[in-house]
């Protein structure tokens, strides 16, 4: 057996000359690197590592013998040179290993389930967290329980049609990828993971502004023709907000989503109770900095909490990207958003991670559309929500009320961090096929046909009227309260 020393091996970190360490063995994948269908950048960014963790995440244990030539393998690794992994590290490693297949996965909670194993504590808590006593999360996804379905029968029902167009550009299906920060917390490629899932499926995909990967990277990943839109909070500093809209607009990202929910942080207990040791993006005082309370903190502190109404002009001022405010959840601000010039709404409540009781965005939206009509605004704006879509259904009763479009974040995380682009992949397609059975056992053949009529709504705003659900409160990480050691 050759053992070949971590030293050896990180010299060999080239284009021309580069190995990688995977499952403990030594490969050169000079040859091999340039035919790589994932392209050459997501290897060289392993070269001379240990690639085991981005390697598992994407590709069966097989791949490695199908794809690479026996005389690739160049040795074993010589443990004793190597760092010793991490008591964590070799805890994730293990519940990859132990996941369940990816076709055993049947819904969008098992993604949830197997992603709590699999990440660290640090970042569970970051992606799961919501705030306060979590009763807004939890009711993003309750308020769908308390909307039925009004099914119609014998409506020739063989030929469905679930695309649309979301401000002018065409979706597969109403749904989009939301804005969600850090990705490389969850999967060692970040956001490029879902940005190629997302054309995979032909969907939009909205970049975050607190991205792991780097603009750059992000727009490379897009194929030709794919649409992103871009997420942006305003900082403190209005040049760097200024120079960041130019930079998206350049770049060929199709709108701007400005999110203007967080003038503070939620209180994010399960977050706040940890540190965050990472490196948060785009950060220039990296020395005022407090790391001691989570993740959200750290990122919140560069958000302006002046930002107002006039600050849409000026953006508007400095950009030609249509404009799409993030955070409504009252007809009054949808209605200001219209006559500010806005080309797009997204009633959300962060997830539950703002502000606990905030309404979620499907209970308030018959309440908008109402709104907007009754102005007169209706047809001059879109509106999209985001919070608890976890099924088809959940799309059909937004659509039904009168939504666009509506965007998942939390799932696709998870999906990510536990299979990678299969997983999004995967967790996309359950949710086009749950749409697509929900289409036709209602008797509806296209978007057009899926409107209020079709489901009813009368108790949404009856919170004691809300069914139990099993799967979903199966898969919740209850807050608990400290206890003391004895
Ligand atoms: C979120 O975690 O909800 C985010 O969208 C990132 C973030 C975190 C803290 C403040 C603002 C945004």
């Amino acid at each position: 057996m050759i053992l070949i020393s971590a030293e050896e091996i990180a010299k060999h970190n080239t284009y021309q000359d580069c190995w990688i360490i995977i499952y403990d063995k030594v490969y050169n994948l000079s040859k091999f690197l340039p035919e790589h269908p994932g392209g050459v950048g997501v290897i060289l960014e392993q070269a001379g590592k240990d690639a085991t963790l981005a390697f598992s995440t994407i590709h069966s244990q097989e791949m490695i013998h199908r794809y690479l030539p026996s005389d690739a393998c160049l040795g074993f690794v010589d443990p004793a040179t190597v760092a010793e992994t991490s008591k964590v590290e070799e805890r994730r490693r293990e519940a990859i290993k132990n996941r369940p297949s990816l076709n055993e996965i049947l819904h969008l909670y098992d993604f949830e389930a197997v992603a709590s194993r699999i990440l660290t504590t640090e970042t569970w808590s970051f992606y799961n967290c919501a705030a306060g006593d979590e009763i807004s999360y939890r009711d993003n996804h309750y308020a769908f329980l308390r909307i039925w379905l009004r099914p119609r029968i014998m409506r020739d029902v063989t030929h469905i049609d679930m695309s649309t167009k979301i401000l002018g550009y065409y979706s597969s299906f109403p749904l989009y990828i939301s804005a969600t920060a850090l990705g490389k917390l969850g999967h060692p490629l970040g956001e490029v993971v879902l940005t190629r899932a997302a054309h995979s499926h032909g969907i939009i995909q909205m970049i975050p502004n607190f991205a792991s990967c780097s603009l750059d990277e992000m727009t490379i990943a897009r194929k030709e023709g794919q649409i992103q839109f871009f997420q942006l909070y305003i900082n403190k500093n209005r040049d760097i907000s200024r120079k960041v809209i130019q930079e998206a607009q350049e770049k060929g990202y199709k709108a701007l989503v400005v999110t203007v929910d967080v003038p503070s942080v939620g209180n994010r207990e399960k977050d706040v109770r940890m540190k965050y040791t990472g490196a948060p993006p785009g950060i220039q005082n990296e020395k005022d900095l407090n790391r001691d309370q989570g993740a959200s903190r750290v990122l919140a502190s560069f958000i302006d909490p002046s930002l107002n109404w006039n600050d849409i002009k000026w953006i508007r001022s400095i950009t030609s990207m249509p404009i799409i405010i993030k955070g409504v959840l009252t007809p009054e601000d949808a209605i200001l958003a219209a006559e500010y010039g806005c080309d797009g709404i997204v009633l959300s409540n962060h997830g539950g991670r703002q502000l606990d009781f905030a309404p979620s965005a499907i209970e308030v939206l018959p309440n908008v559309i109402e709104g907007l009509k009754k102005s007169g605004l209706l047809g001059k704006i879109e509106v999209y929500i985001d919070g608890g879509i976890r099924r088809g259904s959940d799309i059909f009763k937004a659509i039904a009320l009168g939504a666009k479009a509506v965007g998942i974040g939390r799932p696709l995380l998870y999906a990510m961090s536990s299979y990678g682009q299969a997983g999004v992949e995967r967790a996309l397609q359950i949710l086009k096929d749950e749409f697509e059975t929900v289409m036709r056992l209602s008797g509806t053949n296209m978007i057009a046909d899926i409107c209020p009529n079709m489901i009813d709504s009368k108790s949404l705003s009856n919170h004691s009227l809300t069914p139990k659900d099993y799967l979903s409160s199966n898969v919740y990480d209850r807050l608990v309260p400290l206890r003391s050691k004895l």
